[in-house]
């Protein structure tokens, strides 16, 4: 049995930077990524998607996580909200979620493969009357398939929906993988309303995040300049209207630590801004990081006096560091 004085010494020995609560990765227990925050009351709300992989398996990814925290230190899980199963017309791939609060009930956007009757991927809409869910399919059908899309030559498209609730509360939907389109969802948060509009900036890869701040609206994506890099960065446009144009504003990040994926994710909690990512840093027993083995993170975000957002490094300390100076 271990000795007072062991236990004592052992309470007394301050946590190192890497294991403090809230230190990155903030999930360490299972492989996330894809991280979408959602502030719901006191509380900001963290759905990802769950990394299953095998050894040479790219990925393997069956159901949507969720996790909340009131103090961006420590997170309280909340099991799967939603299984690949729930959409009964997709076959597999359960990738980028994100969930918004609209009308008192919460809705999941996120790309599936579609079943052999829509070949590709496509989009499902899932809601629940509780952000911890469970979530169920709220529309029978994809909301978005390939063959609404025409200009990708490729069948995975149409995936990493990003929504956002404009000053009007108008909902609209982003997405796409090399090509990025914007349409506004209808009223009813089941169907698009209105024309699919093409969007894509410089480098744009995938995971489209959207948000505004003030009178400025940002679309934040995992780019990919194949002439100068093998991973994906995070890079970003703003404009002042979703009517466009964007104006392209460079990279906010880098690559994610042994990742080919980085994916933005970003809110404001109590006055503070965050950028959620992911890199594969996290070893899981003898579970390494890898392609599809992922580990979600998160560090301050901060602006210049012109709105811009100021390059975000990827560190160990994470939000456990104290906020940057306003
Ligand atoms: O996680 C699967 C896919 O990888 C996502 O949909 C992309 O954003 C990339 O992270």
């Amino acid at each position: 049995m271990r000795s007072l004085a062991f236990l004592l010494l052992l309470a007394a020995t301050p946590l190192a930077a890497e294991d403090a609560p809230g230190s990155n990765p903030i999930i360490r227990d299972r492989f996330t990524a894809d991280p979408a925050p959602v502030v719901i009351g006191d509380r900001l709300w963290l759905y990802t998607s769950h990394d299953e992989a095998a050894d040479g398996e790219m990925f393997n990814m069956k159901e949507w996580l969720a996790y909340s925290t009131t103090d961006m230190r420590n997170w309280d899980f909340h099991g799967p909200v939603m299984n690949i199963a729930g959409f009964t017309w997709a076959s597999h791939d359960a990738w980028a979620v994100q969930v918004i609060e609209k009308h008192g009930r919460y809705w999941l956007y996120a790309p599936v493969e579609h079943d052999k009757t829509k070949p590709g991927k496509a989009i499902g809409v899932a809601v629940s009357d509780k952000p911890e869910g469970p979530f169920v399919d709220a529309k029978g059908s994809a909301l978005i398939s390939n063959d609404m899309t025409t200009k990708g030559e490729h069948s995975w498209e149409d995936i990493d929906p990003t929504v956002f609730t404009d000053d009007d509360g108008t909902t609209w939907i982003a997405w796409g993988n090399r090509q990025c389109y914007i349409a506004r969802l209808g009223a009813d948060m089941i169907s698009i309303d209105g024309p699919i509009r093409e969007i894509t900036p410089p480098h744009f890869e995938e995971g489209p995040w959207l948000h505004k701040r003030g009178g400025l609206y940002y679309l934040t994506y995992a780019s990919l300049d194949r002439s100068d890099h093998t991973d994906e960065r995070v890079s970003y446009a703003t404009a002042t209207s979703l009517d466009g144009p964007w104006t392209p504003r460079g990279e906010l990040t880098g690559s994610g630590e042994g990742s080919f994926t980085i994916h933005p994710g970003i809110a404001q909690f109590k006055g503070q801004w965050y950028l959620f990512l992911h890199n594969a840093a996290l070893t899981i027993g003898t579970r390494k990081g890898a392609l599809g083995r992922r580990a979600v993170t998160v560090e301050y975000l901060t602006y210049d006096a012109d709105g811009l957002m100021r390059p975000v490094t990827q560190t160990k300390a994470g939000v456990t560091a104290p906020p940057p100076k306003p």
